[in-house]
């Protein structure tokens, strides 16, 4: 476990880093891709959403969302991943999203440092971000 704080900016230069974020969404990617089939299949992107909190916030999910609305919403997300609708997410699309997604967050993050404690997770984008940030200071 390790406390960052963050803001919109952080999160922004890290994505606007093209070369440092290709290559940790593609690390993640691999680590989310646990068959190795070089795709993310339905319940590979499940868990992966379930395993980044800040995300699934993003998607408004919280601990109280019943079941049945959840599995609404990961195919929901699942369904924007997939853009070609092939029923898998591959590397590119992958990378993509995440980009949108990590830029939507930097927008709602704004210009107020926020506080974050995540887990012990060598790959979260988060911690990244904030390793980046600390690496130019
Ligand atoms: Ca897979």
């Amino acid at each position: 476990m390790g406390v960052v704080v963050i803001d919109g900016s952080t999160v922004r230069d890290f994505v606007n880093d093209e070369a440092a974020f290709a290559k940790s969404v593609d690390e993640q990617f691999g680590v989310l891709d646990l068959n190795n089939d070089g795709v993310l299949s339905r319940s590979e992107l499940r868990t992966a959403f379930e395993s980044m909190r800040l995300i699934e916030t993003h998607f408004g999910i919280d601990v109280a969302t019943p079941p049945d609305q959840l599995a609404k919403l990961y195919d929901s997300i699942f369904d924007k991943f997939d853009g070609d609708r092939s029923g898998a997410v591959d590397r590119r699309e992958f990378r993509d999203e995440m980009r949108k997604i990590m830029l939507a967050i930097a927008d709602g993050l704004g210009s107020f440092p926020i506080r974050m404690v995540l887990e012990d997770d060598p790959n979260s984008l988060l911690q990244k971000a904030a390793d980046l940030e600390a690496s130019k200071t």
